[in-house]
């Protein structure tokens, strides 16, 4: 009977929307509910970031195509609020939980943000009132985690009294509403109802398929479509690391491998980072490691991915040694701080790791990133006097860099490329010292 009603009123765009987390997930979604006509509540932890959005201001960094423009549209027509109290979620029909799942440093999730929204949610929870879990989960924590503190903090019973589900987030910064719109879902329900009733609301918002499935399902598919992506990653790294020591290309080896049908190398690279894929695996390896069974590639694709910015720092000593000189009296330059092309997005970056490691061998470190505030400014003259020029991240501004007026301003010219910037020939043409991930010294080259 519950679910009939709330299925009406999704329908007709009477139900009560809220929104538990108003970060790069959480926000987007509220937005979008908004923009279709729902009435949304958001809460938000932060105080500022609460009254930022309801002064119609979007607290989200870096370039959001409409989201900051749709933020101030919902919230002065009335159709989006931001609160900091549980309290108002107490006539809510349909709850959305959108907060962080980090791991920590030994790959454990932490769920505490997980944890105070779905207590204090159960205390408020209405009679009837839909549940769904955005966040991305370990396999097995909507059984696990989510249904026992909401029943036990509600005194309700699921399918009975209230209603559960995942609906994985498919959020990608600098494409957040667009992915929204864009992506595929799939709606994991305690029942399947529950999962048709789910389809039924993002349906107002995703134009893309959603599919109904249960909860375990949509706990392993976001968790293994990131872990495929990280595999495959490590797996183009690993042969990067051998095409170095075989002396060969491996741009061209991918380039002719992926000719052959059913291949599709991934990119090696100078490293992993970002919001989702260095976590997601760790969270499918905790869910089945629950189970017992231990994963045996998802940690090593982890392993190689994580060493590639110390095989950077290798690369850097290896052709600081050809021009016969040493680490502790080099200073180098990292060209890209944010972890991905064109972003100013700083999370989990491989540079990070980078220049904390040049920096404990005793090199001087400058970092360059035209997105990232405290590192913009002119190439150019952030080079000048430098030893090694490092590519870490292949922003627009680097592909159009001219590799003669590089040379012209640095001490030493040597430039080590963790992203295909520029070939081996490019850089020697120019009369630099080069290494490249993946670049294999032919024998005289
Ligand atoms: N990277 C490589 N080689 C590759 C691809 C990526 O080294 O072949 C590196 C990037 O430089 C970056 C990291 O991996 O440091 C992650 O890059 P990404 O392109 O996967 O970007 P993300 O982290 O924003 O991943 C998101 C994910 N989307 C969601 O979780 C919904 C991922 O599943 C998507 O595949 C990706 O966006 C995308 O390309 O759409």
């Amino acid at each position: 009977m519950w679910l009939t009603e709330l299925r009406q009123k999704i329908e007709d765009k009477t139900a009560k929307l809220a929104v538990i987390g108003l970060g790069y997930v959480g926000l987007p979604v509220a937005c979008e509910f908004a923009r279709t006509g729902f009435s949304v509540l958001g809460v938000e932890v932060q105080a500022e970031r609460a009254e930022k959005i309801n002064a119609g201001i979007c607290p989200i960094e870096g370039k959001e195509p409409g989201l900051q423009e749709l933020v101030f549209k919902t919230v002065q027509n009335g159709r989006l609020r931001a609160t900091r109290e549980y309290q108002d979620l107490r006539l809510q029909d349909v709850i959305l939980i959108c907060v962080e799942t980090p791991v920590d440093e030994n790959n454990i999730p932490q769920y505490r943000a997980l944890r105070n929204a779905l207590a204090n949610l159960g205390k408020v929870l209405k009679t009837g009132a839909l549940v769904i879990i955005e966040s991305t989960i370990a396999p097995g924590t909507m059984s696990r985690v989510a249904l026992p503190i909401l029943e036990e903090s509600s005194n309700l019973r699921v399918n009975r009294d209230f209603f559960l589900g995942a609906c994985p987030e498919r959020v990608m910064p600098g494409k957040l509403l667009a992915n929204l719109r864009n992506m595929s879902r799939v709606v994991g329900g305690f029942s399947p109802e529950t999962a048709e009733v789910m389809a039924a609301l993002y349906r107002h918002v995703v134009e893309a398929d959603l599919d109904p499935t249960d909860c375990i399902t949509a706990e392993l598919v976001k968790t293994v479509e990131n872990a495929y992506r990280d595999v495959q990653i490590a797996f183009a790294n690993e042969v990067a690391l051998i095409c170095e020591s075989a002396g060969g290309d491996v741009w061209k080896v991918r380039e002719l491998v992926n000719k052959s049908p059913g291949r599709s190398m991934h990119m090696p690279g100078a490293g992993v980072g970002g919001h989702c894929i260095p976590k997601d695996p760790w969270l499918l390896a905790y869910g089945v490691e629950e189970n017992g069974r231990r994963p045996q590639i998802i940690p090593a694709a982890r392993a190689v991915n994580n060493g590639m910015p110390f095989h950077m720092a290798d690369l850097v000593e290896q052709a600081l040694l050809e021009a016969g000189l040493a680490l502790q009296d080099a200073r180098v330059l990292v060209l890209g701080y944010s972890y991905l092309e064109d972003s100013d997005d700083t999370r989990n970056s491989p540079s990070e790791i980078l220049v904390d490691h040049l920096r404990k061998k005793g090199a001087e470190v400058l970092i360059h990133d035209p997105y990232v505030p405290g590192y913009q400014g002119a190439v150019l003259q952030k080079a000048r006097g430098c030893d090694v020029a490092i590519l870490m991240v292949k922003h627009q501004a680097y592909r159009s860099l001219d590799l003669e007026e590089l040379k012209a301003v640095m001490r030493t010219p040597i430039l080590v490329d963790g992203r295909a910037v520029f070939t081996r020939q490019q850089a020697s043409r120019a009369g630099f010292v080069f290494r490249g991930v993946g670049v294999g010294k032919t024998p005289g080259s």
